[in-house]
């Protein structure tokens, strides 16, 4: 559910309450909803702190601790960090496309791409060796799922240097990945809705059809939204290179498909489109 969406129910709560106990009509205007500012509980109260996965550090309940916001660049570092909640740092991970951590690290510019599977000390810190090569600011997500809840946390991470911002590719529904790889995306993505996205992954334009499975799955697919780098919440069909997203908004978003060919797992990177619903 999008946050209007949610906010439509708390206000649809709200009036029931509020007719309830005063014992009258819903024909009476809800006094907290009779101005544009949100109630008051909605500042603190809600679970998420904000709508899109990505944006926050921290909700209510967990907060992305990381031990160091500025690496140097090409040289090898471990990056360490926690999931902390009232107790301290979390030690209960659930599998989640195979693994109990998925940390993503992009350069805000979309250029630098990296997925890796970071692993836990018994008191809850997780560490994973990290070498990012290009001078920049970078977005760090942990996606995890705790409780079986999904969670995406983020972090900005500062490679000093000279950093020299490259635009966004063209919109394009296919995409390189590399030594003569290429994937093209089937199908469009109206905002707001579910989208189903399918891939097909060519080699020298021939289709390839002996992908091996990729975290349980035949890829693993990072959408990021053009501008603010909010993080999509992907779901993978295990059996097709199809997943099940929803863009929350029309305008550009990057995507990056990994898949495995050969031993071999390659990114494909392409800019998208999600269109406007037809109202
Ligand atoms: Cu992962």
């Amino acid at each position: 559910m999008n946050a209007g969406g949610k906010l439509a129910v708390y206000g649809a709560a709200l009036v029931a309450v509020f007719a309830t106990s005063a014992g009258i009509g819903a024909a009476v205007a809800p006094v907290g909803l009779s101005n544009a500012e949100p109630p008051a509980e909605h500042s603190g109260g809600m679970d998420t702190g904000d709508g899109l996965p990505g944006l926050a550090t921290a909700t209510d309940d967990l907060t992305l601790v990381a031990d160091a916001d500025t690496i140097t660049a090409r040289v090898p570092t471990t990056y360490t960090f926690s999931v902390r909640d009232d107790n301290g740092p979390v030690v209960d991970f659930e599998l989640e496309q195979t693994k109990r951590m998925h940390l993503i690290v992009v350069r805000r510019d979309f250029t630098e791409f990296v997925h890796l599977h970071p692993t836990m000390s018994p008191e809850g810190t997780w560490s994973i060796p990290l070498t990012l090569d290009t001078a920049g600011v970078y977005r760090v997500y942990a996606d995890f799922m705790v409780d079986g809840d999904k969670h995406t946390l983020g972090a900005d991470l500062f490679v000093p240097g000279d950093f020299q911002p490259r635009p966004l590719p063209a919109v394009s529904a296919t995409g390189d990945a590399g030594d003569g790889y290429q994937v093209e995306m089937i199908g469009d993505v109206i905002a707001g809705e579910e989208s189903v996205i399918e891939f097909v992954v060519r080699h020298d334009r021939e289709v390839v059809t002996d992908l091996r499975d990729y975290l349980g799955a035949k890829g693993h697919l990072v959408a990021l939204r053009d501008g603010d780098l909010a993080y999509l919440h992907v779901h993978p069909e295990e059996d097709r290179l199809l997943f099940e997203a929803e863009f929350p908004t029309a305008g550009r978003y990057r995507l990056f498909l990994q898949f495995d060919h050969g031993g071999t797992v390659r990114t494909g990177e392409l800019t998208i489109h999600a269109q406007e619903a037809q109202s």
